[in-house]
This record gives structure tokens, C-alpha cells and sequence, in this order.
């Protein structure tokens, strides 16, 4: 299988690779479903909807200063590094990428669409502002307050800018994404449990255009099925091995 898989991407035209939470939890990243996964702690609808926020802000900007901190202390792990060294050597043309923790840019990913967010990014809930604090260096500065963040702009709540459930994908990203995946021969998809939409259309859209799906994952998830070949086990060890 894994000799199939390896041979696919070498001969491959246009590789990308779709990723989610569990391309992470090598980096000591906890994934949202399943065991040991966030949503155990943490009620979706308590922390990831604009109602929630509405209701309690204060109590989804702990859960996301937590996840702020966690985020910043993780490294690329050995999958996030073999697909920016793809991607150097011109093998893999982009990422497209469901997690808001920046670790496919830190490993050196260039092409990098961000379908829900980034955590680094604030925006307001009343006007245009939009800040990235680790560009703009205010992260400790950020983490250490512990009023509510306001606009500098206009004093209205900050928000962070991720995609809560019921919310719409950013529109660029997502047609990115879409016509990405449409010229697509090989896609693989690492860590996803394949469960949340629009984002998991993006394997359907690559097979609907005669492209191969290559998952890696310990376990079998909504991709599965559509897969053409399933790679069973932890993404940085199967990257690892398949490009050995
Ligand atoms: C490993 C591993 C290792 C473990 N190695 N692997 C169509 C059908 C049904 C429902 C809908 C639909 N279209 C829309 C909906 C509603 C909803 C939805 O999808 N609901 C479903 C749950 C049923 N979608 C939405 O609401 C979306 N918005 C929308 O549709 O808007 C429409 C609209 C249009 C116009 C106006 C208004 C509205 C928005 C979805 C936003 C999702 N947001 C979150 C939070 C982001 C911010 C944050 O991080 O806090 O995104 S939820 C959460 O799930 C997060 C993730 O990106 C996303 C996907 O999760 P992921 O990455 O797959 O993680 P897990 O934990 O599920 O899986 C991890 C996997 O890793 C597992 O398989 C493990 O086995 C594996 N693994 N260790 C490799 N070492
Ligand atoms: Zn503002």
C-alpha cells in the first residue's frame, strides 16, 4: 500500500494535500472529536458559535486564549515538515487546511489556504479592523490582559478570526480551495474526521474530477469510503515512511 501510495506522488502532476486537527496532534495539538479531543471539555455550542459569543464573551475568549497559548508553545511536527519539503521541491502545489494553528507556514508551507481562520488573527465585531498579533508583536502583551479585548479603532469587541458553526468560510479561501481542488490527480488527506462542511466537500470535488485520494489517518473517517488508498496510522510516521 504504502509502495502504491509513494509511487503515486512521485509520478504525480498536481499533489496537494488537505489536512486537519489530527495533522497536529503529533504536535501535542488536541483534535476536537473523539478521545481525549476538545469538544469532551467544551460544549461546541458554549464556545464555537457567534450566539455563544454573544451570550459569553469572556468565556470563549478564555477557551481561545487557552488554545492561543498552547498553540504558540507547538512545533511543526515531521508531517508538516515533509509537506513544506514537497512543496520546495515543486512536488506538492498547496495546502489547503483546516486548523487555525500556523504550524504549516512555520514549518515553511508557502501556498497555505486557511479555510477556518487563524488563531494569531483578531478582528472587530463593529468595523474593518483586523490585527495579526504575531506580526504586530502584541501577542504577550494580548495574553496577559485580562479585560476584554477592544478595537483600537472604534473600542468594539475583538473577536477572534476563525469560522464558528453557522458561519460562512471566508469566500476567497474557499473558491481558492475549490478550484484548487479541481485540478487536482492526487489530494492527500491527513487528520480529518471528515465531519464538518463546506471543508469536507474538498475531497468529493477531487474525485468528482477524476482525481486519487490518498488518506492517512489511524482511523477510518468520512473520507474513507471515497478513499483510493488509506494509509492507516499517525501522520508524521506514515509521512515519514512514505518518503523515505
Ligand atoms: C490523526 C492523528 C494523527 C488523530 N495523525 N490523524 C452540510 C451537511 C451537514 C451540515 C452542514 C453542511 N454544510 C454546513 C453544515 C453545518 C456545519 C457542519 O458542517 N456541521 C457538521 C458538524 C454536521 N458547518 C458550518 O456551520 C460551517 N459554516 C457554514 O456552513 O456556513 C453556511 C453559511 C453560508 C452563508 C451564511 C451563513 C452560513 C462552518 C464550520 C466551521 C467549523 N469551525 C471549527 C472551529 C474553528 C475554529 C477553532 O478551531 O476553534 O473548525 S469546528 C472544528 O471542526 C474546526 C475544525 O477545523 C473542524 C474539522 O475538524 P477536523 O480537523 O476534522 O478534526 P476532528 O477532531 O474532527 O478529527 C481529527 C482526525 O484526526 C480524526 O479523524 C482522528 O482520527 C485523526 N487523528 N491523531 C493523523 N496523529
Ligand atoms: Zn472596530
Amino acid at each position: 500500500m504504502i509502495e502504491e501510495a509513494a509511487k503515486l506522488i512521485a509520478h504525480s502532476r498536481f499533489l496537494i494535500a488537505f489536512t486537519g486537527a489530527g495533522i497536529s496532534a503529533e504536535s501535542g495539538i488536541p483534535t476536537f472529536r473523539g478521545n481525549g479531543g476538545l469538544w469532551e471539555n467544551y460544549k461546541v455550542e458554549e464556545v464555537a458559535t457567534p450566539e455563544a459569543f454573544k451570550r459569553n464573551p469572556k468565556l470563549v475568549w478564555e477557551f481561545y486564549k487557552m488554545r492561543m497559548r498552547k498553540m504558540r508553545k507547538a512545533k511543526p511536527n515531521k508531517a508538516h515538515i515533509a509537506l513544506a519539503e514537497l512543496e520546495n521541491k515543486g512536488i506538492l502545489k498547496g495546502v489547503i487546511t483546516q486548523n487555525i494553528d500556523d504550524l504549516h507556514r512555520e514549518a515553511g508551507s508557502k501556498n497555505v489556504i486557511e479555510l477556518h481562520g487563524n488563531i494569531y488573527r483578531v478582528k472587530c465585531t463593529s468595523c474593518d479592523y483586523k490585527e495579526n498579533l504575531k506580526e504586530s508583536g502584541r501577542l504577550d502583551e494580548f495574553l496577559d490582559e485580562d479585560e476584554l479585548p477592544k478595537c483600537p479603532k472604534c473600542g468594539s469587541l475583538l473577536r477572534p478570526d476563525v469560522v464558528w458553526f453557522g458561519e460562512p468560510l471566508p469566500e476567497t479561501a474557499l473558491n481558492n480551495a475549490f478550484n484548487l481542488a479541481r485540478r487536482v490527480d492526487i489530494c492527500l488527506v491527513i487528520g480529518t474526521s471528515g465531519q464538518v462542511f463546506p471543508a469536507a466537500y474538498i475531497p468529493y470535488i477531487v474525485k468528482d474530477n477524476k482525481g486519487s485520494i490518498i488518506e492517512i489517518n489511524p482511523h477510518e473517517s468520512g473520507i474513507t469510503p471515497i478513499a483510493d488508498i488509506f494509509l492507516r496510522g499517525r501522520a508524521g510516521e506514515v509521512m515519514e515512511e512514505l518518503l523515505r
